[in-house]
């Protein structure tokens, strides 16, 4: 059989040829008008950008997994009150040392060769990322009185981290995490973590510099990091109302966050306008194995009322929950209550879509990215305002 990278490079050249006979015959076609409101609105569905998806082996990820010695050190030294996002960040922008891409680009390699470099490196982040994930754990959460068992070679990606965390005698909590695992990488290309990805490989710096700056966007409470803020506010929620959990009760504490200029974290969205299908794979999954858990209780009593006071509230387009609003919910019933982690969880997973984009970015040749930035005299003067 192939390997995914043999099954990349056959299917590339027609890829290739396909982009450039689209840009050749339809290449001045309008797709997309912009209005001074998206210019201002963070550039909110303006269709600019392309994105693919590729799969992946696990196989082949054990036996990348070993760490350099000195990313060990340094994710050790980290003090324990610094995010483990931020820990996770500085040992993925570490292992640049080694990056296969940096030395070929040193050398003068041809750009078509590329991909091939930043395929190398791309598999040999993604197979390092658990032991990353579950040193920063053990030293933060377990005052680094224990560390990470050793990768099993035979066994699957998810198995491995599940495992490496100090909880893999739980087969339940293995298969929720394969669904985390498959639903975190899924996305699209404009959000900040995939867009931060592609734009700062756009200027072919390495595919650890560069994922790493997608995961200080994922960092973001607006981003990825609302599965902490999520479950702490559910918690803290819980604390404050206290055993009366009445829908008014509920309803109460929502108009109060939002009252008081917070937003409610786990609900909205930039580009959806319905509950995020990861959250019903999530809720199907609660349903079937912790229906009678008091958080998901919680949570599903939330999704009956927060809709509702957020449309009333008016400002959101959006108004149902996101990815973000359950996963913290099934963490913790399986004994993952460290919130702080994860978002971590999130990008080992985002980190497979993102990274197979930097390759695909690389193998097809895509420009740096580069949108023209105006003052707001001279827009007042493009659009004929006074
Ligand atoms: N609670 C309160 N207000 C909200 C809101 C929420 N959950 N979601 C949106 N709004 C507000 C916005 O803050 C904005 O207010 P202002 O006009 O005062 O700035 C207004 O509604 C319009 O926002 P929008 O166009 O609907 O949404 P954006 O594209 O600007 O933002 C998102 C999208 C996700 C950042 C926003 O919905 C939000 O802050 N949600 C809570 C945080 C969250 O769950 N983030 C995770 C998203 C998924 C992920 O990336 O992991």
């Amino acid at each position: 059989p192939k390997t995914l990278k043999e099954t990349f490079a056959a299917k590339l050249p027609a890829e290739v040829e396909r982009i450039k006979k689209l840009r050749k015959v339809h290449g001045s076609k309008i797709v997309d008008e912009v209005t001074l409101d998206q210019v201002y609105g963070g550039a909110r569905g303006i269709k600019s950008l392309v994105w693919e998806q590729v799969r992946m082996l696990s196989e082949d990820w054990a036996a990348r997994s070993d760490l350099p010695g000195y990313v060990v050190e340094l994710v050790d030294r980290c003090p324990p009150d610094l995010h483990p996002m931020a820990q996770l960040s500085l040992a993925v922008t570490a292992l640049e040392r080694d990056c296969a891409f940096a030395k070929a680009y040193a050398r003068g390699t041809n750009k078509k060769e590329y991909w091939e470099y930043v395929f190398e490196d791309s598999m040999n982040i993604i197979a390092k990322l658990p032991t990353i994930a579950a040193r920063i754990y053990h030293n933060v959460f377990r005052e680094g009185r224990s560390v990470p068992v050793a990768v099993q070679k035979d066994k699957d990606f998810t198995f491995n981290l599940v495992n490496q965390l100090g909880f893999g005698n739980n087969e339940e909590f293995t298969e929720l995490m394969r669904l985390y695992i498959t639903l975190h990488a899924d996305h699209e290309g404009g959000n900040v973590s995939a867009h931060a990805t592609h734009l700062v490989g756009s200027t072919l710096s390495s595919p650890m510099l560069s994922l790493a700056s997608g995961f200080n966007g994922l960092a973001g409470p607006l981003h990825g990091l609302a599965n902490q803020e999520s479950l702490n506010w559910l918690q803290k929620m819980k604390a404050t109302i206290g055993d009366d959990l009445s829908d008014k009760a509920i309803t109460d504490y929502l108009w109060s966050t939002l009252n008081s200029g917070q937003v409610l974290p786990g609900y909205g969205h930039s580009v959806l306008r319905q509950t995020d299908p990861r959250y019903l794979a999530q809720r199907t999954f609660a349903l079937r194995h912790l229906p009678n858990d008091p958080m998901f209780k919680l949570v599903s009593q939330l999704y009956k009322l927060a809709p509702e006071v957020l449309t009333q509230h008016g400002k959101t387009k959006n108004p149902y929950p996101n990815i973000d609003a359950h996963s913290g919910v099934l963490l913790q019933h399986y004994g993952l209550r460290e919130t702080r982690f994860y978002t971590v969880l999130f990008g080992i997973s985002r980190a497979m879509g993102v990274l197979a984009q930097v390759i695909i970015d690389r193998a097809l040749g895509f420009p740096i990215e580069r949108p023209k930035s105006y003052s707001t005299d001279a827009w007042v003067g493009f659009v004929g305002a006074k």
